[in-house]
């Protein structure tokens, strides 16, 4: 059994990988749940979607989240009323929206949604939110305390980071699945996301660090830091704010407390003794998944890595 941790579009390319070379049902993947949020009366998940989208075929590969040829006359419609229209969402993946809200209204937990989502989806693979309760990541700013949707999307990411608040972490609980799928794996992925508000959170749940460390299962991350610098997304403004080191080795010192085996780009290779001075097996490849072919490669790369997986 392989167990990952994941946050959005990065990792939805290595489980994109992962997934032509793992039998489905020996797959699970514990999805940030930090991203939710709520509009036009919807419960959105945007890392949940992400992940089955991509599973199901349905993402928008060129953004990497919605679902391809979508079209966006619900939200034309609502603008016209006077509302928010910032969050771009598609008509078909409002759908997924309204059928999550339903089915939480009825009293369904998120986890239970998610399952439902996934067999109407046809997807065999394990998807577990990291959390069924409340959890909203905000981001400090000098205009305030911000949802990190508003930050990211509405704002661009722009602001000054003074800091990343895990709202509700101390009353959320691991989603059922999340210990378990920990303890009884041979392997723990930590997919390439950002290591503060798509793992971070993750990590940030209560016992989930405890059973990292406590767990059998090798565990490895591939690093979202290449050469200083992110594929997508906010990490490296927002651990430079925080005065987190920009760099692989940054990440990795956040995960030093658990991690075996450190997956970096080949650009990094000069920050391997560094790396092992941690404690940790670094290892260099080529981390970058510009196409199917290379979310395969690395895929197998690091189940090669981690011995579950021989090389043919
Ligand atoms: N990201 C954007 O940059 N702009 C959007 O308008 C947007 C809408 C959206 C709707 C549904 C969904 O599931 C994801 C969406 N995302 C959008 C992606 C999302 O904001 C982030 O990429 C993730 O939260 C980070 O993993």
């Amino acid at each position: 059994m392989i167990t990952t941790l994941a946050g959005g579009v990065g990792a939805a390319k290595l489980i994109d990988g992962l997934s032509s070379i793992v039998p489905p049902e020996e797959l699970t993947i514990i999805v940030n749940t930090g991203d939710d949020c709520e509009f036009h009366g919807l419960h959105i998940s945007p890392d949940l979607d992400i992940i089955t989208y991509t599973l199901a075929g349905l993402v928008d590969e060129e953004k990497g989240w919605g679902i391809k040829n979508d079209t966006f006359n619900c939200l034309e419609m609502l603008e016209a009323y006077g509302h928010d229209t910032w969050f771009r969402l598609g008509d078909r993946d409002l759908a997924t929206h309204i059928h999550r809200t339903m089915m939480l209204r009825s009293g369904y937990k998120l986890s239970e949604v998610t399952k439902d989502i996934c067999a109407k989806l046809r997807i065999k693979q394990r998807i577990i939110p990291m959390t069924d309760d409340y959890f909203a990541t905000k981001i400090k700013t000098d205009t305030g305390i911000i949802h990190f949707q508003e930050y990211l999307v509405k704002r661009g990411a722009v602001d000054v980071v003074h800091g990343i608040v895990y709202d509700g972490v101390e009353g959320a609980k691991p989603a059922p699945g999340v210990i378990e799928s920990i303890m009884d794996a041979k392997v723990v992925i930590v997919c390439p996301s950002n290591p503060l508000v798509s793992i971070g959170t993750i990590l940030a749940i209560k016992g989930v660090r405890q059973v990292l460390r406590e767990t059998k299962a090798k565990k490895i991350a591939v690093s979202p830091i290449i050469g200083g610098t992110v594929v997508k997304g906010p990490a490296d403004k927002m651990m430079r704010y925080l005065g987190i080191e920009v760099s692989a080795l940054g990440v990795a010192k956040l995960y030093s407390d658990f991690l075996d085996i450190f997956v970096m780009d080949e650009v990094d290779a000069p920050l391997v003794h560094e790396v092992e001075k941690l404690g940790i097996k670094a290892v260099v490849t080529n981390t970058l998944m510009k196409t199917k072919d290379d979310r395969i490669r690395l895929a197998k790369f690091v189940l090669d890595v981690a011995s579950v997986y021989k090389k043919a």
